[in-house]
């Protein structure tokens, strides 16, 4: 990490053995939603996450994203959820309601259910921001971030959650 990264700092110690985690990929621009799951993949594999322990699913599109999320927390097969999308708006003509309608329905679904969802969304300018942003390994990839974020998340529920 730079001195102008602006990224959380890895909690210490984190470690993901153990937890099982959905990911929700949007169809719409996968050449990018690709490059963001690679990420995830890395993210999740360093922090000792079985991949045999993911359980991956797509929707058609980012605006579908909270609905998978919501469909995967309700299993009650996942302790956290990394949602995945591409949101370029030179390439979308509604690109505000597509973006802002999967940000506010990814927090109304981990709110709602308990269930930590990590927000791996794209939203740029153009595909060159959108590239810089989902780098393989060695470089930026929002997607490896959100790895670490539903990590993260999902022990800090198990940590604090009520006595049985
Ligand atoms: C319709 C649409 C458009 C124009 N652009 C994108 C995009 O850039 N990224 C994305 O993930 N999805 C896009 N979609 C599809 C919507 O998310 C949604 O799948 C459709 O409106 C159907 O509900």
């Amino acid at each position: 990490m730079t001195a102008g990264d602006k990224r959380a700092s890895l909690p210490p110690g984190l470690d993901g053995t153990g937890l099982r985690i959905g990911v929700v990929r949007a169809r719409w621009n996968a050449p990018i939603v690709g490059r963001l799951a690679e990420g995830v993949g890395r993210g999740l594999a360093g922090l000792g996450v079985d991949p045999a322990d993911v359980v991956d699913i797509t929707v058609p599109g980012s605006f579908e994203l909270p609905m998978g999320a919501r469909i995967l927390a309700a299993s009650g097969r996942v302790d956290a959820v990394i949602c995945l999308g591409s949101v370029i708006r030179g390439e979308t003509s509604h690109y505000d309601l597509v973006a802002g309608e999967a940000a506010a329905g990814i927090q109304q679904v981990q709110l709602a259910s308990g269930v930590p969802v990590a927000f791996g969304i794209l939203a740029t300018e153009d595909e060159a921001q959108a590239l810089a942003r989902s780098e393989p390994a060695g470089g930026q990839n929002v997607g490896e971030d959100a790895a670490v974020v539903a990590v993260e998340m999902a022990r800090l529920a198990q940590q604090l959650a009520p006595d049985p």
